[in-house]
């Protein structure tokens, strides 16, 4: 493969050319300070400020693509990452486009685990992950491969049961099933080459930084209160801050504002302890980036 075109310093990453993982990739690079003209249907584009070129493919092309080089790096599911079985290496879980594999069953059938498969036919566009799943519980079945609406196979008297993917659950009511075992969970990752050379990996290193900074931001929130000095090392004891919280005087005597970092997770638990210990005039603000 010969990729000189002038753009031997430049990272290349594939993403989705549209669909489920195009917006949130877009966002990403774009959150990471990387702006991308995309021009319809191009296959190419350059960032104007990253030393990144960025590929338009089909999502089950991605890890081939990587695989081979084609592109340095990639964004996919893990859906298609392990059902593609390609030789990359899996450098950053992004946390968009999340869903599961599952595996769902006519809603008015009972489930007594993996041994309700046996001798049945499970439809499915998944063949390798769904044979790894009956291989691990030790089950035969039939795995008839489709490519899409895979809803519909049972109902249509083609598949006894079907493994697909599933967010909110909506087709599968929809269509008369029940998700009843999770076979894979997934969500966009990154994945490179395994032989970047130096040059490409420190360029990796800089996206990821930006890419960690970002996530990062995206989980905490900047937080500002005003606490009542008598109360206020029992309020600074809530909020750990990236070392600790800053405390600055009010002009009004007895009084402190604080301000902090928090994370999402713990957000709503923390408020309602510092309203209890007197915080007044709590603000939250969302950090656009997080570095450190
Ligand atoms: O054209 P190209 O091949 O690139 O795209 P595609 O049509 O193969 O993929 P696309 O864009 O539909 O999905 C890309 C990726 O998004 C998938 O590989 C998953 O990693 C991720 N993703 C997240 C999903 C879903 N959520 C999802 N809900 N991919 C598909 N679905 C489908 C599912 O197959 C089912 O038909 O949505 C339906 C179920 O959704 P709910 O909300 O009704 O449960
Ligand atoms: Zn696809």
């Amino acid at each position: 493969m010969t990729t000189n075109s002038g753009s031997g310093n430049r990272l290349k990453i594939a993403i989705q050319k549209s669909g489920r993982l195009y917006d949130d990739s877009i966002k990403l690079l774009k959150d990471c300070g990387i702006d991308i003209k995309n021009g319809v249907n191009k296959l190419k584009a350059e960032a104007e400020n990253f030393p990144l070129e960025v590929y338009f493919l089909r999502d089950d092309d991605i890890p081939q693509y990587v695989e081979d080089r084609v592109a340095d790096i990639g964004i996919v599911g893990e859906n298609v990452l392990y059902e593609k079985q390609k030789q990359t290496t899996l450098v950053e879980k992004l946390g968009f486009s999340k869903c599961r594999l599952s595996v769902a069953i006519n809603k008015g059938d009972s489930y007594n685990g993996p041994a309700y498969l046996q001798n049945k036919i499970i439809a499915t566009s998944y063949p390798v992950l769904v044979n790894d799943f009956l291989k691990k519980n030790n089950i035969t079945a039939e795995i008839h491969e489709i490519s899409g609406s895979v809803e519909i196979a049972p109902g249509i008297g083609l598949s006894d049961a079907i493994v697909d993917l599933v967010s909110s659950g909506s087709t599968l009511f929809m269509n008369g099933l029940k998700e009843v075992e999770t076979v894979l969970k997934s969500e966009a990752v990154l994945v490179r080459n395994n032989e970047l050379d130096a040059e490409k990996l420190k360029l990796l290193e800089k996206l990821l930084f930006r890419i960690r900074a970002v996530r990062k931001a995206k989980n905490n929130k900047y937080i500002l209160l005003n606490a009542p000095n008598a109360n206020l090392e029992k309020i600074c004891s809530l909020l750990p801050g990236m070392r600790s919280p800053t405390v600055l005087p009010l002009a009004e005597q007895g009084w402190s504002s604080v301000h902090s970092v928090l994370s999402e997770n713990e957000f709503w638990e923390i408020i309602e302890q510092l309203k209890d210990a007197g915080a007044e005039g709590i603000l939250v603000i969302p950090i656009e980036k997080m570095i450190g």
